[in-house]
């Protein structure tokens, strides 16, 4: 080989080694937003692009009902391209689609593809379609030279989640958020795909919910502080009609809200109204609102059926989630049932060993207004001990019950006894999507921290909802749920604090196979949407310990 042979290869080897690169980082740079992370994705190894133009139109067979998601798709190209598509136009050259096609399966999968003169989302349902427009607007988010000129890379998605059940739950009972809060909370966590709101609308320090047959719970319930602001975080309730407008505001975005009302402990905002619903060894007791923890309805007394069956009819009128969440957690069953002449006479009535017992007699009782109703129960899972060992449940719960596992260190056994008497299992393990917790030593909650452990943002990103068990063994699992309890968390900047980055990690263990996951991967998609977050006024903990200060 000559030299000038020679010299021509080593040039032709450095512009393919120079253009792979190039192209290798092009290619990253499209997936670098996306969160959670598609399960499926194909990408053209090509420096072509699609390209906005004066001759890009929107083209839809969505019904005029669905306007919302042509809204939705013109927001997103507005904010990051400063473009607004037009529907008609005599020389369309490239089209932005989206088409409802019922050939495809799955009401959460979609399909989003990019070629050369067209952008199509594809799904079954308007849900569909929302998951690629948000799926679109990280594409846009993340490819920031390409979005700069108005291009997309060539793609195809075809994405749809592990789990049906992705949700975060929040408890206004303890500090009060207003309902433009919670929307504003429902906007954010409609982005990283969670389905799910549960509400948990009734504690000892607060009953928010207005139930028409029975003002008394809400004038006497939700005004802890009588004294103080009366607007403030002690104070506060939902009526039905803002509830209404919340419920649509979350459905289009494709949350469903799951009510919560608590008991039968976790009730004193209840007897600050009905001190005749506690057990009789408390009816000469002072109830201190908002102090008195640890009282309980009385299982003996049936007007406590009576107002639950009101309150049930009314909390199944409103929403229409197909389940009502009945707590069940934490009852402090011996100092309440155990002391009770109502209690103890029923159960001997019923002839049972434990108090606890009582447990299945009150639940049969609220689950035949739930049923009544039209409705499904789910409960905390509580097990015959707080702490491993622990070998059943509390009691006896009915076939038809959803279980949330919680307790630090119990899930592997709700896992076991919920697969052997074949209940459905929601996944909310203390360990990895208590998002209350502090998210590093020595930072948040500085009050009301009751020596909560730490779950920092690497804990919560090694999740697995199946918690690496054979498949056989994690088919009743039906999702995850980040809990966001309010003991310490006084206003929505506290809370979206609490939530980000943490609740990202939740996102994607709810939405992504395992395969499909890395931390690494996850730590570098998680900046731009941290700055997404930030542009959009959301307040979060800035998570500096995952990135090296070696380097500056
Ligand atoms: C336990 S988790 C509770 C809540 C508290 C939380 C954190 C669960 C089912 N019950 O009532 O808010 O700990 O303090």
């Amino acid at each position: 080989m000559n030299m000038k042979t020679c010299f021509f290869r080593i040039y032709i080897i450095m512009i393919c080694l120079f253009t792979s690169e190039k192209i290798v980082s092009q290619i990253n740079h499209e997936l670098s937003a996306l969160l959670p992370m598609p399960n499926h994705i194909e990408r053209e190894m090509s420096t072509s692009a699609f390209e906005f133009t004066d001759c890009t139109i929107l083209k839809t067979n969505l019904p005029e009902s669905a306007s919302f998601y042509k809204q939705e798709l013109q927001r997103i190209l507005k904010e990051r391209m400063g473009i607004t598509l037009p529907e008609k136009n005599s020389v369309a050259k490239q089209t932005v689609e989206l088409h409802l096609d019922s050939s495809i399966q799955g009401k959460e999968h979609y399909i989003l593809e990019v070629g050369k003169r067209s952008v199509t989302i594809k799904a079954s349902t308007e849900i569909g379609i929302y998951y690629g427009l948000k799926t679109l607007d990280q594409l846009l988010l993340g490819d920031v030279c390409r979005t700069s000129c108005r291009k997309l890379a060539l793609i195809r998605i075809d994405d749809q989640p592990r789990f049906g059940h992705r949700a975060l739950m929040l408890d206004p009972a303890r500090n009060f958020l207003p309902i433009e809060d919670v929307k504003f909370y429902i906007e954010q966590m409609a982005r990283y795909k969670f389905n799910v709101l549960q509400l948990h609308l009734t504690d000892d320090q607060g009953w928010r919910i207005e139930i028409k047959s029975h003002p008394e719970l809400v004038q006497m319930g939700a005004f802890r502080n009588s004294i103080g602001n009366k607007n403030g975080p002690d104070n506060g309730f939902y009526t039905q009609e803002q509830l209404r407008d919340l419920l649509q505001f979350a459905a289009v975005r494709g949350v469903e809200i799951i009510p919560e009302i608590d008991v039968p402990g976790h009730t004193v905002s209840v007897l600050a109204a009905h001190q005749d619903l506690g057990c009789s060894q408390m009816q000469g007791e002072k109830i201190t609102f908002g102090k008195t923890v640890n009282r309980m309805l009385c299982a003996g007394n049936s007007r406590v059926y009576e107002l639950y069956d009101d309150i049930i009819r009314e909390v199944a009128g409103l929403f229409p989630s197909q389940q009502i969440h009945l707590g069940g957690d934490e009852a402090a069953i011996s100092q309440n049932w155990g002391q009770c002449n109502l209690c103890q006479k029923l159960k001997e009535k019923l002839g049972y060993q434990k108090d606890r017992q009582l447990m299945e007699y009150f639940f049969q009782r609220i689950f035949s207004s739930v049923r009544k109703y039209g409705k499904r129960p789910t409960l905390w899972c509580e097990l015959d001990n707080v702490h491993m060992p622990a070998e059943d449940y509390l009691f006896d719960y009915p076939a038809d019950a959803t279980l949330i596992t919680w307790r630090l260190g119990l899930t592997p056994k709700c896992i076991e006894l919920t697969d052997r008497y074949g209940h459905q299992l929601i996944m909310a393990p203390g360990e990895y999507t208590y998002l209350d917790y502090p998210q590093l030593e020595g930072d948040l909650p500085e009050f009301n921290n009751w020596g909560m452990p730490v779950t920092t943002l690497q804990k919560c990103y090694e999740f697995d909802p199946g918690y690496g068990l054979p498949f056989e063994k994690q088919k009743h699992i039906q999702g995850v749920m980040g809990t966001l309890w309010g003991e310490a968390i006084k206003d929505i900047n506290r809370l979206t604090y609490m939530t980000y980055p943490r609740g990202l990690a939740v996102a994607e263990a709810g939405w992504t196979q395992m395969k499909q996951r890395s931390w690494s991967s996850f730590q570098k998609r998680m900046y731009p949407n941290l700055m997404n977050l930030m542009m959009h006024g959301v307040s979060f903990r800035v998570p500096f310990e995952v990135q090296s200060r070696n380097s500056y």
